[in-house]
Formats: structure tokens, sequence, C-alpha cells
């Protein structure tokens, strides 16, 4: 067998192809995400290791021209939104508040250093880092409203304090302190200031703030103690741990109140497992107050799970199915014995006129079928059930799945076509009934029989195991990759039967 090379002899695959191409355009346009509001900021001292922490956390994702700059000077001025994104971009945003829509000034090709950006007020500009990290998708919305449609989450880098200039720095501390609706607030703390005066008083300040933030769920607060060797860490967390719940009480909050994480950390010497059982446990509590229903990163799989009811592909599938059964009963019984019309010979007919005789034929012939003329008549009739005009695989049911049934069905409907013309050419005059039957019926029975067993119809019995999953995209995705396999074997055998009838 030759190995063919040119596409257009694979045209069945390439039907397929196309058809899911459709669908997966239609996902994309359907499933685009769009802002939420929900945040994540990330709050501290300057250079305390705010800007490093997401670094450390984000690190193989983003391109070293993007990487946020993280330096021993005060280095963030503007707030840094990083969000999910295909691939990874750096713009320049005017946006005052979380809810606010973000208007993009300039896509940045490096990260600007913190003079570059003084013309930007730190109260109305952002810049904003996509990066194609899943984690940042948040599949049922934001919790916000009742929008369930997939929406961006934010971990926001904020500039520090005691930063002397800043007007940013220096408004009201509940501005940058929390976000508008909060998934969980961030602490950072270098080890060396945690027990520091001012910072003491900044801290309270910030879980005054937290505790009159709204949250998704309860206040949660992920405490990062940065420049900690790994020695010191579990002394550091119950210093870090006291601290917090003392400063929590002269609020008048409890203990139980709080969700609060500890991770003591030394970005410095952190060997590459350590970073990565901190990355885990620092996305887990991170993710946390978003629920099990949340895990599904992907906008796809919760868009397919939204589909309407009238989406489902499950009754269209079971209904050719049904069909074609219905096809393969009438024709096993089409035939008795080896005659088409069993039994029925013209002695029988002896004395009927033209019209007598086909109509004691006809209910002959229905009676074997076992239908009666209008079972017979539905049959002929029925269609295959179609899909929604804007359901996103009606390309590939159109193109594939239809046509495919057509190609099954068609013969089947010639042939019982044709045996009533036969039929009804029946005369006096008609020798050998078995003959006349035979010559006229064979050839479209033989094609029928083979159109209702193929590796379409094959497909199409296989499915009836699928369609009652409860997961709709494994439904989808096994009827997509049947369909590949089915549109790739169907090929190659056209390609096989050619080459052996060239020979
Ligand atoms: N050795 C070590 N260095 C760290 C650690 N965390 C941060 N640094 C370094 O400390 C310096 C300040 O960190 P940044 O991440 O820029 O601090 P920042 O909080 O973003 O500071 P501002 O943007 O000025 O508010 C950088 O040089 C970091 O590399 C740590 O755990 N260990
Ligand atoms: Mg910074």
């Amino acid at each position: 067998m030759h190995t063919p090379s040119n596409p257009s002899q694979f045209p069945r695959s390439q039907t397929v192809e196309k058809a899911l191409q459709a669908f997966a355009d239609q996902m994309e346009r359907t499933t685009t995400l769009s802002d939420g509001v929900l945040t994540a900021r990330v709050i501290g001292e300057f250079s305390a290791g705010k800007t490093r922490l997401l670094r450390e956390l984000l690190g193989e994702l983003i391109p070293p021209a993007l990487f946020p700059v993280s330096s021993l000077e005060r280095q963030t001025r503007l707030q840094l939104e990083i969000t999910h994104g295909e691939v990874p971009v750096l713009t320049l945003i005017a946006r005052e508040q979380d809810y606010t829509p973000a208007v993009t000034l300039k896509i940045l090709t490096d990260f600007p250093e913190r003079d570059a950006l003084t013309a930007y007020n730190p109260l109305l500009h952002r810049l904003r880092l996509t990066l194609p990290e899943p984690r940042l998708i948040l599949p049922s919305g934001d919790g916000f409203s009742d929008d369930a449609s997939p929406k961006r989450l934010f971990l926001i880098d904020t500039p520090g304090w005691n930063s002397g200039d800043d007007v940013l720095a220096e408004s009201d501390a509940t501005q940058i302190m929390a976000g508008h609706h909060n998934l969980a607030l961030v602490y950072v703390t270098n080890v060396t200031r945690l027990q520091s005066e001012i910072n003491a008083a900044r801290l309270l300040e910030f879980l005054d703030a937290l505790a009159n933030a709204d949250f998704l769920e309860e206040p949660t607060l992920l405490f990062i103690v940065t420049h900690c060797p790994a020695k010191d860490a579990p002394r550091m967390e119950n210093i870090a741990l006291t601290l917090v719940l003392a400063q929590w009480e002269k609020l008048d909050r409890a203990a139980d109140e709080l969700n609060l994480n500890l991770f003591c950390v030394d970005f410095g010497t952190m060997k590459m497992q350590a970073l990565q059982t901190f990355r885990d446990d620092f996305w887990q509590a991170l993710l946390l107050p978003l629920g099990h229903k949340d895990k599904v990163a992907d906008p796809w799989l919760s868009a397919l799970r939204q589909w309407p009811k009238e989406w489902n592909v499950g009754p269209p599938v079971a209904h050719t199915q049904a069909m074609l059964v219905q096809a393969r009963q009438l024709l096993g019984r089409a035939r008795k014995g080896d005659e088409f019309v069993g039994g029925m010979n013209i002695h029988r007919l002896r004395g009927l006129d033209t019209k007598g005789m086909v109509q004691k034929v006809r209910d002959t012939w229905l009676y074997q079928l076992g239908c009666s003329a209008t079972d017979l008549a539905s049959f002929m009739s029925k269609a295959p059930q179609d899909l929604p005009a804007e359901h996103p695989l009606s390309a590939w049911w159109k193109h594939y799945w239809l046509a495919n049934c057509r190609q099954a069905l068609e013969p089947v409907k010639a042939f019982f076509k044709q045996a009533e013309q036969a039929i009804g050419d029946l005369t006096p005059k008609t020798e050998d009934l078995p003959a006349h039957f035979d010559a006229k019926l064979a050839p479209a029975y033989k094609q029928a029989l083979a159109a209702v067993d193929n590796s379409f119809t094959a497909l199409v019995e296989t499915a009836q195991q699928v369609i009652n999953e409860p997961l709709a995209e494994k439904v989808i995705a096994t009827l997509m990759t049947l369909s590949l396999l089915q549109a790739r074997y169907a090929d190659d055998y056209a390609i096989h039967s050619e080459a052996t009838s060239e020979r």
C-alpha cells in the first residue's frame, strides 16, 4: 500500500478536522475571559520581598524582559496586576479601582524601572502582566455577582510603605491595604523587621483594613516572612503567630475569625524542592476559599458543564442509533429465505387483476416487514435529529454526523422505495415473481445492507455507552476522538480499496 501524502486523499478526516476547528473557535469566542473583581493583594514594607515572592511563584512563566524589577532599593511604584492570558504580555493601563474597566495605554516590551513611571499617578494607573497560569482563572466567576462566566483573578503587587515621597504610600493606608473584593491578602515582611516598632504599627493598620475588608469567604491572610533561614523558621513562625494574634485581638477579633497561613522562607538559599513545596502550599492556601467546585481551571470545562439542556447531544445520538436499529430490522425482514416476498408465487395470484395483485403482494410484504403502511411511510420520511444552529458542535453535526447518517440511511430508503415500485410494476403478465423481485431489488438490497454496517454505524453503536456519562466534557471528547479515528479509518480504507482495484 502506498503512503498517501496528499491531504485531498483524506477528505473525511479533513471534514472532521475543519468541523472541530469550528467548534474550538466558537468555544474560544464564547468562553473568553473577562476581568473579575476578585483580587489577592500583596502588602508590606518596601524591600520586604513582595515582588520577589511573585517572581518565585511564577518565575518560569515570565519572559526575562518582563521580569518585575525587585531590588535593594524601593522599587515598585505602580500596582502590578498579574492575571491569566494565553501569552505573557505586559501593559500599562489606566484603572482606578478593581471594579473599573482597564484601559490599555501601552504595551511594554521591558519591565520599566521605577523612574520610567514617574509621569503616571499610582492612584490612576497600574501595570498588568498576563501569564499562561490557569490558577489565575476563576472558571465559575468571581463570586461577586450572579454572573458565573469565567473571570480573571488578580494577584496584585503593591508599592511598599515607608517609601517617603510617594503619594500612594502616603495616602490612606486602607486604600492600598485591601482590595474591593478579596480572595486573600498576602502580607510580606523581612524577618529582621518582623518585630520592629514601625512595622508593628503598620501591621495593626493592615489587620484593621483586613478586618473591615470584603472577602469571598472568611478573612484570609497569607503571612510571609522572608530572609528567614530554614533553621529559624519554626521559632519565627511562633513569633509571627503571636504577633498577628495579639494585634488581631487588639481589634477585638477572635483568633478563629481569621484564616491565617504562615510561611517563613529564605528565597536566597531555598533549594528547588523546598521552593516547589512552598509554591504548592501557597497556592493551596490562596485558592482554598474558592472551594472544590472551582478546581476546574479550564473555562471550556465550566462552559461545557453549563450548556443548556437542549444542547445535550445524548438524545440525538440515541435517536440516530434507534433509526439504524429500525433500518437493520426492516432489512432483516425484507428477505424470507431467499425470496423478497416470501411464499408468494404467481399461482396464488391467479384470477386477480393488476390492482388486486398489487394489493395482495403489498399486504404480504408489509406483513412480512411487520409494519403497517403508515409505519413504513413514517420510517421513510424520518430524518435524524438536528442540533440547534447556535450549538457549538453544529458544524460537526451537520458535516460529519448527519452526512454519515445520510450515507447510512439513504440506501435503505432507496431499497424500500424500489420495493414499492417493483410491487407496483406487477401485472398479470409477470411470469416469475421471485425472478421479478430479484432483478429489481437484489443490487439495492446489497447496497443497503452494506450501508448500515460500516465504521460509522459501529461508532454510533459504541457512542451509546458514553452518552449517559454525567460529565459533558467526557461525552464530547469521546465523540470527537471517535469521529476523528473513524474518518481517518474510512479514508485509509478508501485509499486501500482504490489501490487494490487498480492492481
Ligand atoms: N536572600 C533573600 N533575599 C530576598 C528575599 N526576599 C526578597 N529578597 C531580596 O530583597 C530585595 C527586595 O525585594 P523586593 O521583592 O524588591 O521587595 P518589595 O517588597 O517588592 O519592595 P518594594 O517594591 O520597594 O516595595 C531584593 O533584592 C530581593 O531579591 C529572601 O527571602 N531572601
Ligand atoms: Mg516590589
